[in-house]
Protein backbone atom coordinates (compact mmCIF):
# COMPACT_ATOMS: atom_id res chain seq x y z
CA UNK A 1 0.00 0.00 0.00
CA UNK A 2 3.00 2.39 1.04
CA UNK A 3 4.86 1.33 -2.20
CA UNK A 4 1.62 2.39 -4.01
CA UNK A 5 1.14 5.44 -2.72
CA UNK A 6 4.97 6.58 -3.55
CA UNK A 7 4.29 5.45 -7.15
CA UNK A 8 1.22 7.85 -7.48
CA UNK A 9 2.93 10.50 -5.43
CA UNK A 10 6.24 10.24 -7.94
CA UNK A 11 3.88 10.33 -10.77
CA UNK A 12 2.17 13.57 -10.05
CA UNK A 13 5.30 14.79 -9.20
CA UNK A 14 6.88 13.70 -12.71
CA UNK A 15 4.09 14.98 -14.41
CA UNK A 16 3.97 18.35 -12.57
CA UNK A 17 7.20 18.94 -13.19
CA UNK A 18 7.07 18.11 -17.26
CA UNK A 19 3.88 20.87 -17.34
CA UNK A 20 6.40 23.30 -15.50
CA UNK A 21 9.01 22.42 -18.18
CA UNK A 22 7.13 23.10 -21.12
CA UNK A 23 5.70 26.14 -19.72
CA UNK A 24 9.15 27.26 -19.48
CA UNK A 25 10.23 26.21 -22.95
CA UNK A 26 6.71 27.25 -24.66
CA UNK A 27 7.59 30.90 -24.68
CA UNK A 28 5.48 33.16 -26.71
CA UNK A 29 6.20 34.73 -29.95
CA UNK A 30 7.78 38.22 -29.88
CA UNK A 31 7.80 41.08 -32.33
CA UNK A 32 11.15 43.01 -32.70
CA UNK A 33 11.84 46.17 -31.39
CA UNK A 34 7.83 46.37 -30.86
CA UNK A 35 7.83 49.66 -29.76
CA UNK A 36 10.83 51.20 -31.72
CA UNK A 37 12.39 51.65 -28.94
CA UNK A 38 15.72 50.89 -30.59
CA UNK A 39 15.74 54.08 -32.02
CA UNK A 40 15.81 52.90 -35.58
CA UNK A 41 13.66 49.60 -37.93
CA UNK A 42 15.98 46.98 -36.71
CA UNK A 43 14.02 44.03 -36.66
CA UNK A 44 11.35 45.83 -39.57
CA UNK A 45 11.29 45.98 -43.16
CA UNK A 46 10.15 48.84 -45.20
CA UNK A 47 9.62 50.49 -47.93
CA UNK A 48 9.14 54.65 -49.40
CA UNK A 49 9.28 56.97 -46.72
CA UNK A 50 9.62 54.97 -43.18
CA UNK A 51 11.73 56.13 -40.59
CA UNK A 52 11.66 56.26 -36.27
CA UNK A 53 10.97 59.85 -35.06
CA UNK A 54 10.48 61.06 -30.99
CA UNK A 55 7.75 63.42 -32.39
CA UNK A 56 5.20 63.43 -35.42
CA UNK A 57 3.18 66.06 -37.52
CA UNK A 58 0.27 67.67 -35.65
CA UNK A 59 2.58 67.49 -32.83
CA UNK A 60 2.09 63.74 -32.45
CA UNK A 61 3.92 61.91 -29.73
CA UNK A 62 5.02 58.34 -28.97
CA UNK A 63 2.02 56.25 -27.88
CA UNK A 64 4.56 54.93 -25.41
CA UNK A 65 8.44 54.89 -24.89
CA UNK A 66 10.60 57.50 -26.85
CA UNK A 67 10.02 56.68 -30.36
CA UNK A 68 7.41 55.54 -32.82
CA UNK A 69 7.27 54.32 -36.34
CA UNK A 70 6.30 57.12 -38.99
CA UNK A 71 5.06 56.04 -42.57
CA UNK A 72 4.88 59.19 -44.75
CA UNK A 73 2.44 57.82 -47.90
CA UNK A 74 4.38 60.25 -50.15
CA UNK A 75 3.81 57.42 -52.37
CA UNK A 76 0.87 55.21 -52.84
CA UNK A 77 -0.30 53.44 -50.14
CA UNK A 78 1.26 50.06 -51.69
CA UNK A 79 4.44 51.47 -52.06
CA UNK A 80 5.16 52.65 -48.38
CA UNK A 81 5.14 49.67 -45.90
CA UNK A 82 6.85 48.65 -42.83
CA UNK A 83 6.90 44.88 -42.14
CA UNK A 84 8.03 42.27 -39.96
CA UNK A 85 7.77 38.50 -40.18
CA UNK A 86 6.70 36.74 -36.35
CA UNK A 87 7.95 33.48 -35.92
CA UNK A 88 5.56 31.46 -33.97
CA UNK A 89 8.02 28.23 -33.74
CA UNK A 90 8.11 28.32 -30.04
CA UNK A 91 4.85 28.42 -30.05
CA UNK A 92 4.08 24.49 -29.67
CA UNK A 93 2.87 24.25 -25.77
CA UNK A 94 0.06 26.67 -26.55
CA UNK A 95 -0.81 25.21 -29.75
CA UNK A 96 -4.36 24.56 -28.71
CA UNK A 97 -5.73 27.98 -27.96
CA UNK A 98 -4.53 29.24 -30.99
CA UNK A 99 -7.62 30.66 -32.37
CA UNK A 100 -7.03 33.13 -29.39
CA UNK A 101 -4.12 34.48 -30.42
CA UNK A 102 -3.74 37.34 -32.53
CA UNK A 103 -1.87 40.88 -33.13
CA UNK A 104 -2.44 44.47 -32.17
CA UNK A 105 -0.82 47.97 -32.74
CA UNK A 106 -1.36 51.40 -32.12
CA UNK A 107 -1.90 53.81 -34.41
CA UNK A 108 -2.47 58.15 -35.11
CA UNK A 109 -3.54 58.81 -38.55
CA UNK A 110 -2.67 61.87 -39.64
CA UNK A 111 -4.97 62.41 -43.24
CA UNK A 112 -4.94 66.13 -44.93
CA UNK A 113 -6.80 64.95 -48.50
CA UNK A 114 -9.30 66.92 -50.34
CA UNK A 115 -11.24 64.87 -52.98
CA UNK A 116 -10.66 62.46 -54.19
CA UNK A 117 -9.86 60.92 -50.78
CA UNK A 118 -7.67 58.52 -50.26
CA UNK A 119 -9.42 55.23 -49.78
CA UNK A 120 -7.21 53.97 -47.96
CA UNK A 121 -5.45 56.01 -46.33
CA UNK A 122 -3.80 53.56 -44.19
CA UNK A 123 -4.33 49.44 -44.14
CA UNK A 124 -2.69 46.43 -42.31
CA UNK A 125 -2.18 42.90 -44.17
CA UNK A 126 -1.60 39.98 -42.84
CA UNK A 127 -0.10 37.66 -45.16
CA UNK A 128 -0.71 40.04 -47.82
CA UNK A 129 -4.29 40.18 -47.44
CA UNK A 130 -6.22 43.76 -45.91
CA UNK A 131 -7.41 42.80 -42.92
CA UNK A 132 -8.07 46.25 -41.89
CA UNK A 133 -8.20 49.72 -43.56
CA UNK A 134 -8.96 53.32 -42.45
CA UNK A 135 -10.35 56.02 -45.11
CA UNK A 136 -9.34 60.30 -44.90
CA UNK A 137 -12.92 60.84 -43.71
CA UNK A 138 -13.44 64.29 -44.46
CA UNK A 139 -11.47 68.11 -46.14
CA UNK A 140 -8.78 69.71 -44.17
CA UNK A 141 -6.18 67.67 -41.87
CA UNK A 142 -7.87 64.84 -39.73
CA UNK A 143 -6.10 63.40 -36.82
CA UNK A 144 -7.36 60.09 -35.56
CA UNK A 145 -5.44 60.31 -32.58
CA UNK A 146 -4.00 57.20 -30.42
CA UNK A 147 -6.33 53.85 -31.87
CA UNK A 148 -5.86 50.32 -31.26
CA UNK A 149 -6.15 47.56 -34.07
CA UNK A 150 -6.27 44.07 -32.79
CA UNK A 151 -6.59 41.04 -35.61
CA UNK A 152 -7.17 37.36 -33.90
CA UNK A 153 -6.39 34.78 -35.98
CA UNK A 154 -9.29 32.50 -37.09
CA UNK A 155 -7.00 28.96 -37.21
CA UNK A 156 -3.32 28.19 -35.91
CA UNK A 157 -0.34 29.50 -38.01
CA UNK A 158 2.98 28.57 -37.25
CA UNK A 159 4.60 32.26 -38.86
CA UNK A 160 2.83 35.06 -39.61
CA UNK A 161 3.68 38.63 -41.44
CA UNK A 162 2.32 41.97 -40.51
CA UNK A 163 2.63 45.13 -42.69
CA UNK A 164 1.33 48.52 -41.84
CA UNK A 165 0.88 50.79 -45.44
CA UNK A 166 -0.12 54.57 -45.44
CA UNK A 167 0.08 56.42 -48.80
CA UNK A 168 -1.74 58.13 -51.23
CA UNK A 169 -4.83 56.09 -53.30
CA UNK A 170 -5.59 57.58 -56.53
CA UNK A 171 -3.69 61.00 -56.23
CA UNK A 172 -0.28 61.76 -55.01
CA UNK A 173 -0.84 64.87 -53.12
CA UNK A 174 -1.93 65.48 -49.38
CA UNK A 175 -0.44 62.42 -48.07
CA UNK A 176 -1.30 60.56 -44.96
CA UNK A 177 0.76 60.04 -42.43
CA UNK A 178 0.70 56.89 -40.20
CA UNK A 179 1.86 56.33 -36.88
CA UNK A 180 2.60 53.03 -35.46
CA UNK A 181 3.84 51.76 -31.78
CA UNK A 182 3.00 49.11 -29.79
CA UNK A 183 3.09 46.09 -31.76
CA UNK A 184 2.57 43.34 -29.91
CA UNK A 185 1.20 39.73 -29.91
CA UNK A 186 -1.88 39.05 -27.76
CA UNK A 187 -3.91 36.92 -26.33
CA UNK A 188 -7.41 36.14 -25.53
CA UNK A 189 -7.05 34.92 -21.88
CA UNK A 190 -10.62 34.50 -21.09
CA UNK A 191 -10.29 30.97 -23.61
CA UNK A 192 -7.36 30.06 -22.51
CA UNK A 193 -7.26 27.17 -20.40
CA UNK A 194 -3.17 27.42 -19.68
CA UNK A 195 -2.37 26.77 -16.40
CA UNK A 196 -1.25 29.72 -14.08
CA UNK A 197 2.77 29.57 -13.90
CA UNK A 198 2.98 30.84 -10.68
CA UNK A 199 0.50 28.15 -9.17
CA UNK A 200 1.98 25.43 -10.86
CA UNK A 201 5.48 26.25 -9.82
CA UNK A 202 4.68 26.05 -6.18
CA UNK A 203 2.77 22.65 -6.72
CA UNK A 204 6.04 20.96 -7.60
CA UNK A 205 7.96 21.50 -4.49
CA UNK A 206 4.66 20.52 -2.38
CA UNK A 207 4.24 17.01 -4.04
CA UNK A 208 8.19 16.80 -3.54
CA UNK A 209 8.04 18.09 0.03
CA UNK A 210 4.95 15.21 0.42
CA UNK A 211 7.23 12.88 -1.30
CA UNK A 212 9.99 13.58 1.56
CA UNK A 213 7.44 13.12 4.26
CA UNK A 214 6.33 9.95 2.64
CA UNK A 215 10.06 8.56 2.22
CA UNK A 216 10.57 9.38 5.82
CA UNK A 217 7.67 7.36 7.68
CA UNK A 218 8.23 4.43 5.59
CA1 LIG B 1 7.48 53.55 -28.64
CA1 LIG C 1 -3.93 62.06 -51.38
Amino acid sequence: MKKLLWITFAAAVIISLSTVSSFAMGERPTVQNAGFEAGNLSGWTSAGNVSVVESGAQEIMPYAGNYMAQIYGSSYTNNTWLSQDVSMQEYGFFAPDMPAFGISARYNLVMPDYPPYDNPAFKVAINGNTVFSVSDPSSGIDVTGWQEFTYFFPEPVTAFNVTFYAGNTGDTISSPTAYIDNVACVYNEDTSPVPEPASMLLLGPALLGLLGLKKKKS
